[in-house]
């Protein structure tokens, strides 16, 4: 038992250490090609010059998200040798596709940063679009594995074999449109306000309303505006994301909200926290009826509850906290990008009061902790299974023992990966200062 916690201490922390990187990998080369875009259509040299930056600090961010990503692949098979023995028969498929997907991104990335003064404006445009949908097919290809994982298909376990297999009835599991939309918006969504929040702070910097103060000034708005409609199409498919938890995993659903009794007319219970002993939310807020709306489009839909379960097949219930805390984070988000819609655009004004830009800094690092919020969410969510109703956890993990001097060990290894990034990136800006690019 000791083994499996340490086991999921491990790829937990492989995962969430790698889904930065992997996010702003498909995030920021979208505003690239956003603003290339405008550069085309305004001939405003500002975004010629966004678009060139991004581009390089997307390489750097690439550079860390290769390495993590195999460390994961290489623990999938060192950790889970049980699960990977189902992957490998069943859904290896999107694992062989997203070679092609990942060359694609790497090989139009080369040639956008390396040759961009050379290459003409329709080329320069096809290159970042490559490069965005190799990096976003990469993510939801990928990400159909998690998908799989909650609404398993195409294969049959008789007896311990594996029968019946059909990998493309695998591969389109019924999860796996929603679930990559899921990802690919929350993505570009997490890229567009981590640009926000940088330039907003190079803003807030500047004394005055000089030049450079105006580039950060385009840079935050285009952010924002992008940032904004990502969030809006976030809601749009998170809506369709618990109706299909309401279909195919209700217990997680029920955990996601706190639901013990069985019921049609289920409220919404917003905030608070699942107290285990009383079972019911408390502190939260209830809205009498909204579950049953959201679940099914009606208000007398039956919502299962907790109760109609045995307890050790009960999602941990702090998943009540993190699921809220990521859908507020998408609506405060999505209100943040619309007030500074209004006040740029509508009203016009061309700077912003401090507590305002603060709240801009805070963007990204907050659509960040809704992807790890949600990450969390889904995968603790599911437990006790690493395939749903299909195998269990616990019979998935390695039995060689010894995790814990690798846990030590990759967490060197992050911890060195993080602070060069974080240096590399530093020392490149600092020294290919905006003001000399503009
Ligand atoms: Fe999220 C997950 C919903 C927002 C990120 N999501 C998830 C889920 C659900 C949801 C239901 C689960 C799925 C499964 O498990 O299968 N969301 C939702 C809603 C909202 C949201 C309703 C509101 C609008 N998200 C959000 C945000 C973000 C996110 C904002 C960030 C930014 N999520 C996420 C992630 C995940 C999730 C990353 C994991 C993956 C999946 O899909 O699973």
């Amino acid at each position: 038992m000791d083994e499996l916690i340490l086991a999921r201490s491990l790829f937990g922390t492989t995962m969430g250490f790698h889904i930065i990187f992997a996010t702003l990998g498909v995030g920021i080369p979208l505003l690239s090609l956003i603003s290339e875009i405008t550069y085309q259509v305004t001939k405003d040299k500002h975004y010629a010059v966004m678009a060139q930056r991004w581009t390089k600090g997307f390489a750097v961010l690439l550079g860390v998200g290769i390495p993590t990503g195999t460390i994961a692949g290489v623990q999938l098979t060192l950790l889970w040798p049980g699960f990977m023995e189902v992957v490998g028969k069943v859904i290896a498929l999107p694992f062989q596709i997203e070679i092609f997907a990942f060359l694609l991104e790497a090989l139009f990335m080369s040639i956008y940063v390396y040759a961009q003064d050379r290459l003409s404006a329709s080329m320069r445009i096809i290159s970042l679009s490559l490069v965005t949908l190799g990096a976003c097919a990469s993510a939801v290809l990928i990400t159909n594995v998690h998908a799989f994982e909650g609404t398993p298909a195409g294969f049959r376990i008789v007896n311990g074999e594996i029968v019946d297999i059909d990998p493309w009835a695998a591969f389109f599991n019924p999860s796996f449109f929603v679930t990559g939309g899921h990802v690919a918006v929350t993505a570009f969504m997490t890229g567009a306000f981590t640009i926000a929040s940088i330039a907003a702070f190079k803003m807030l910097r500047e004394k005055g309303l000089t030049n450079v103060y105006h580039f950060h000034r385009k840079a935050l708005m285009l952010a924002l505006i992008t940032g904004g409609f990502f969030s809006l199409l976030t809601a749009l498919n998170g809506h369709d994301s618990a109706q299909l938890l309401h279909k195919y995993q209700p217990e997680k659903l029920a955990a996601a909200e706190g639901l013990f009794e069985t019921q049609a007319y289920a409220p919404l219970a917003i905030g608070g926290y699942t107290d285990r002993e009383s079972k019911e939310v408390k502190w939260g807020i209830e809205i009498p009826w909204l579950l049953s709306f959201l679940a099914n489009n009606r208000f007398d839909e039956v919502v299962i509850g907790l109760n109609d379960y045995p307890e050790e097949e009960w999602p941990p219930l702090f998943v009540h906290t993190l699921f809220n805390a990521m859908v507020g984070i998408g609506f405060l988000l999505l209100g943040l990008s619309i007030i500074g819609f209004i006040w740029h655009d509508l009203m016009r004004k061309k700077s912003f009061p401090k507590w305002m830009m603060w709240l801009f800094i805070a963007t990204g690092p907050l659509a960040m902790c809704g992807i790890e919020f949600g990450w969390i969410f889904a995968c603790t969510g599911r437990q006790p299974w690493v395939i749903y109703r299909v195998m269990l956890t616990e019979d998935a993990v390695t039995k060689t023992g010894g995790i814990g001097s690798l846990f030590i060990m990759f967490g060197i290894v992050y911890l060195i990966l993080l602070i060069s990034v974080v240096l590399v990136l530093y020392y490149y800006f600092k020294r290919h200062p905006v003001s000399k690019e503009i």
